[in-house]
């Protein structure tokens, strides 16, 4: 890209980056154990359903570090390195997702990290098997999102 078309792309960089910022955006995977058990287009459609939409997806599978890089906030936890192994193990489908209140929503809409414990009709709880293999990641805030978000799309791959 040239140095002008840069310069005129800026104020359309900017404008993406200023709406993300705002509150009504969250980030999610659908972990290799759904994507190895052709749940994708289910919970594509369970999400969709219930009111967002899709700004950014992509397919595809994390190395080791950038699983390691994703859930370092979790680097002192006992279940690190299974984490890590298993965020790994297969393709993953990472999205940005929108609606007002979306990070909220969107844990209700997933259900509790276990499994056993989410309520039904939660998409753990029609997908997922156990609290490691839990079928969706769903950001916990605002700023999580952001930063997610930023791991995996470029300001030119979301809308
Ligand atoms: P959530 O994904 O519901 O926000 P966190 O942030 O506590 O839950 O944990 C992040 C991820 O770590 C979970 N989605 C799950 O895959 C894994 N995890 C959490 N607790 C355990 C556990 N006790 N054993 C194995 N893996 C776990």
């Amino acid at each position: 890209m040239s140095s002008d078309s840069f310069i005129a792309c800026l104020p359309l960089l900017l404008r993406r980056k200023t709406q993300e910022s705002m509150t009504n955006r969250t980030f999610t995977m659908i972990k290799p154990d759904a994507t190895a058990k052709g749940h994708t287009g289910a919970i594509l459609d369970q999400i969709i359903k219930a009111g967002f939409s899709i700004k950014a997806m992509k397919w595809t599978r994390l190395t080791t570090e950038q699983a390691g890089e994703f859930y370092a906030v979790h680097k002192e936890r006992p279940f690190y390195g299974e984490l890590v192994d298993f965020m790994s193990s297969g393709p993953i489908v990472a999205a940005i997702l929108e609606k007002d209140n979306a990070v909220a929503d969107f844990r209700k809409l997933i259900g509790a990290t276990d499994p056993a414990k989410a309520d039904d009709g939660t998409i753990r709880k029609l997908f997922a098997a156990s609290v490691g293999e839990n079928a969706v990641h769903g950001s916990d805030s605002d700023e999580n999102a952001q930063i997610e978000g930023s791991f995996f799309f470029s300001g030119l791959e979301r809308f």
